[in-house]
């Protein structure tokens, strides 16, 4: 186990950011860290799920992540070039709250040239709609964390094609349990496992 991931599970939110500061200047590579953390982070879950931590650790967890991600986030900005490659509706779906992946997400999309309507979290299906018209974007991402919101996935997903959309946007979902079981049951059109299958999907759509 790294550093950083020890750190994150004994909770030690100081050592955390100092051992971040020094990888970085080390020239550790930032996605290399968010690994870590996101490998901490499925840890802390499944302690959660064992009754061995509460909602507040988790809490604590999310609050711990977003301080590194403050931390990573300029150097994520590589910057590949001015000009926007499209844009992307990105959102967690409704009734879900989790957004610390999600961010991550948006945050790789703008650093890799995209433009991003970020709606939040718990995005009721016709905000996702509308957002589509309005930004005439080609690809809606989709984040969901808890299985309970499949059946959110499945209702945005028919609200694209209720309103005619669903030709002219491709919709990716992802998320800590989703894989392609979950997209043949709500009807999207492809899963990623990380923030940059977002990117390579995007990058494809609109090539
Ligand atoms: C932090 C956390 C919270 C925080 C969220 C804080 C925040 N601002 O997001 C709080 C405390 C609020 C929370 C609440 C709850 N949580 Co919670 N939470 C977590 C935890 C520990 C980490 C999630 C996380 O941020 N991971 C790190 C990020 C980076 O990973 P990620 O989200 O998977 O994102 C990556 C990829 O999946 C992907 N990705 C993400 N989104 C997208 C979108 C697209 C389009 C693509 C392509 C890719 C992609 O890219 C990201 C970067 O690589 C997980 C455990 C886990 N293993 O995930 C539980 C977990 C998700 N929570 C769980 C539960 C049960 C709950 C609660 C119901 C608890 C309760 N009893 O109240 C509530 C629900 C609240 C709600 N209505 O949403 C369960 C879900 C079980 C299930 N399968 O349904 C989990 C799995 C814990 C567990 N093992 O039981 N939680």
């Amino acid at each position: 186990m790294g550093k950083i991931q020890e750190l994150m599970e004994e909770f030690d939110d100081e050592a955390l950011l100092d051992e971040v500061n020094a990888e970085m200047e080390g020239g550790t590579e930032p996605l290399a860290i968010i690994d870590e953390l996101q490998q901490a982070m499925v840890e802390i879950g499944e302690k959660f799920n064992a009754g061995e931590l509460f909602v507040s650790d988790l809490m604590m967890a999310g609050a711990m992540f977003q301080e590194v991600m403050e931390v990573l986030k300029p150097h994520l900005a590589s910057g590949e070039g001015a000009q926007s490659k499209g844009t992307v509706v990105l959102g967690t779906v409704k009734e879900d709250i989790h957004d610390i992946g999600k961010d991550i997400v948006k945050n790789m999309l703008e650093a890799s040239g995209f433009e991003v309507a970020d709606l939040g979290v718990d995005v009721d299906p016709a905000a996702f709609v509308k957002a589509v018209q309005d930004s005439n974007a080609k690809v809606l991402g989709l984040s969901c964390l808890l299985a309970s919101c499949y059946g959110s996935l499945k209702e945005t997903v028919d609200a694209v094609e209720a309103a005619g959309l669903r030709d002219k946007v491709k919709i990716i979902i992802g998320g800590g349990p989703i894989d392609e079981h979950v997209v043949d049951f709500c009807g999207a059109d492809a899963f990623g496992v990380g923030a940059q299958d977002t990117v390579d999907f995007a990058k494809e759509v609109y090539a």
